[in-house]
This record gives C-alpha cells, sequence and structure tokens, in this order.
C-alpha cells in the first residue's frame, strides 16, 4: 500500500488506500526540505496556518499546530501509568517529540531511543528544534537501528516501551504484528507497560482489532486510549496499551503543578478520560 498524496494549487491533500474516500487538506508556504533518505520521502513544509509540518512518504506526521496533543499522550499515558519508571525505550518518532515528553520524568534514570531513519531526527533538529530537543539529554542513548531487530534481543529490560510508529503502510509495517508485540512484552521488566501508536476506530477498524487481539492475547492488563489530533485522518487517533502488571486507566502518580505547567494537552482527568470509548466501539472492542 502507498499513499498518492499530492499538492494541487498550493494546497497538499494526504491520500492514502489506508482511509479510502477521505483525505485532509492543508494549504502549504513553502517546501522547506524534500529527499528521499534510504527509507522513505521526507518532506517538511511550511503551512499556511498550522506551522511547519512533517510528511514521510506522503502521510502527515505531525504539525506543529497540534503535535502536543499525541506526543503527551503516547507519553504520558504509559509513564503516569506506572509507580516508578526508571528504564524507557522509545521505538520510532524520529522527530523527537515523544522523547521530549519522556525526558520530563525525573525519575526515569535511562532512555534507550531506537529509529531507523537518521534523516529524520537531523532534519527535525534542523526545522523543528523545539520538538527535536530531548537528544542531548545526558539520559538518552540514541540506537540508529530497525526497532524489530533491536528489540527482538532485549530481555527483562524496561519499565516502559513506547512505539511512535508511523503507519503500517511503510519501513513500519512489521510494527503492527504479533511477533514484534512478543519482543516487546519479552523486552519489559516485571510490572513493565508497552504502549502503541494505535491509529484510529473510526478508520482503521480491522488494524486497531488486530492490535487489541494481540495485546489482549500477551498482557494480563490491555487498554486502548484515544484523543484528538486534527491533521491526522478522522482527527483522532489511539493508543494500544499492554501491562504486566499495573493498571492502566488512571495516573498512579502525582501530577505535579509544575509538571502540570509544562503540558498543554495530558490532564489525569484526560488520562481517564481517554479511555471511555464510544458505544460502537465499546460494542467492537467487546467482540473481540
Ligand atoms: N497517520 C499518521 C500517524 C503518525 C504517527 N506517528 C507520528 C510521529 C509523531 N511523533
Amino acid at each position: 500500500m502507498k499513499s498518492y498524496s499530492k499538492i494541487l494549487d498550493g494546497w497538499f491533500s494526504e491520500i492514502c488506500p489506508m482511509w479510502p474516500g477521505i483525505a485532509l487538506s492543508l494549504e502549504i508556504e513553502k517546501v522547506l526540505y524534500s529527499q528521499k533518505s534510504k527509507f522513505q520521502q521526507i518532506d517538511m513544509f511550511q503551512t499556511k496556518n498550522h506551522g511547519k509540518m512533517l510528511v514521510l512518504d506522503g502521510i502527515i506526521q505531525l504539525t506543529q499546530s497540534d503535535e502536543f496533543a499525541y506526543q503527551e499522550m503516547l507519553a504520558h499515558v504509559p509513564l503516569f501509568a506506572h509507580p516508578n519508571p526508571e528504564t524507557v525505550l522509545v521505538i520510532g518518532g524520529g522527530d523527537g517529540g515523544i522523547l521530549r515528553e519522556v525526558n520530563r520524568h525525573d525519575c526515569i534514570k535511562t532512555i534507550d531511543f531506537c529509529e531507523v531513519d537518521e534523516d529524520v531526527i537531523n532534519v527535525c533538529k534542523e526545522f523543528l528544534p523545539d520538538l527535536a530537543c530531548g537528544f542531548d539529554d545526558p539520559r538518552v542513548n540514541v540506537h540508529i537501528a530497525d526497532g524489530n531487530a533491536f528489540v527482538k534481543v532485549q530481555k527483562n529490560r524496561y519499565d516502559i516501551i513506547i512505539v511512535d510508529s508511523s503507519d503500517p503502510i511503510g519501513p513500519g509495517e512489521a510494527l503492527f504484528e504479533q511477533p514484534f508485540y512478543q519482543s516487546l512484552k519479552t523486552a519489559l521488566k516485571p510490572n513493565g507497560i508497552i504502549a502503541t501508536q494505535g491509529e484510529s476506530f473510526f478508520l482503521h477498524k480491522e488494524c486497531v482489532i488486530n492490535l487489541i487481539k494481540i495485546t489482549k492475547n500477551l498482557f494480563p492488563v490491555q487498554a486502548y486510549s484515544y484523543f484528538l489530533v486534527p491533521t491526522y485522518p478522522g482527527g483522532n487517533i489511539g493508543i494500544c496499551l499492554g501491562s504486566l502488571g499495573p493498571q492502566l486507566k488512571k495516573p498512579c502518580r502525582d501530577v505535579t503543578e509544575k509538571f502540570q505547567k509544562q503540558l498543554k494537552y495530558y490532564t489525569p482527568q484526560i488520562h481517564e478520560a481517554s479511555f471511555v470509548m464510544p458505544y460502537f466501539a465499546t460494542k467492537m472492542f467487546e467482540s473481540i
């Protein structure tokens, strides 16, 4: 599967068979970067109303106007569900947004960051320095490697693993399959938690069902959270979570006032609310 995104009359349209018949368009002011890396086409646009926008293989990864919602939720939901996360692995997310959020937790001692495409990191450091700001934290070890291969050889090592993948239509495809999830589980310490990019139950029903099936089979505690990101397909996206112990649906550590003030989307209330599903999704998940 590949995207057919295009720019027409100054508007970028995100067209992909993964969301047939629907496309988001953003008005573009300037192409800031456009190159093919070893793995994918990397584009950075200056949009008219939504800041800079990172696009990989024709698919929107983030815009400056709403990236905070995704990065905060994918990082802080699992991290605040764990009583004392000390070792963290982040797979994907070469833009550095998840890393920026993970680094806010002082209790964390080591963060392994694994991204397959070094060019994404470098382009984001150049054009999105406020986002790609976490790479120099002394707790961070950057590994330029395939996330699937990297995690396969890790055992009993991490309290939290966060997978910030692109969609399952390019280099990220294996990150939506059972063997990868088995490796994630093996790489966790007792009481560990995984959180993975979980697509949208409005537009990617089969994919979401499959992720929930996989995690339900592997983990004693499983849950799905969703939230709003206007520039993702359908305006929403989910997180698929699996835990070897802790409950997931409430933060189990205090979100201090100092911590809260750094954020724009995540709150303890939105943590809990993000697990409350619309009726059709509840029915859909019950049948799995
Ligand atoms: N449909 C796009 C899903 C993109 C998920 N990854 C975004 C990377 C942001 N750190």
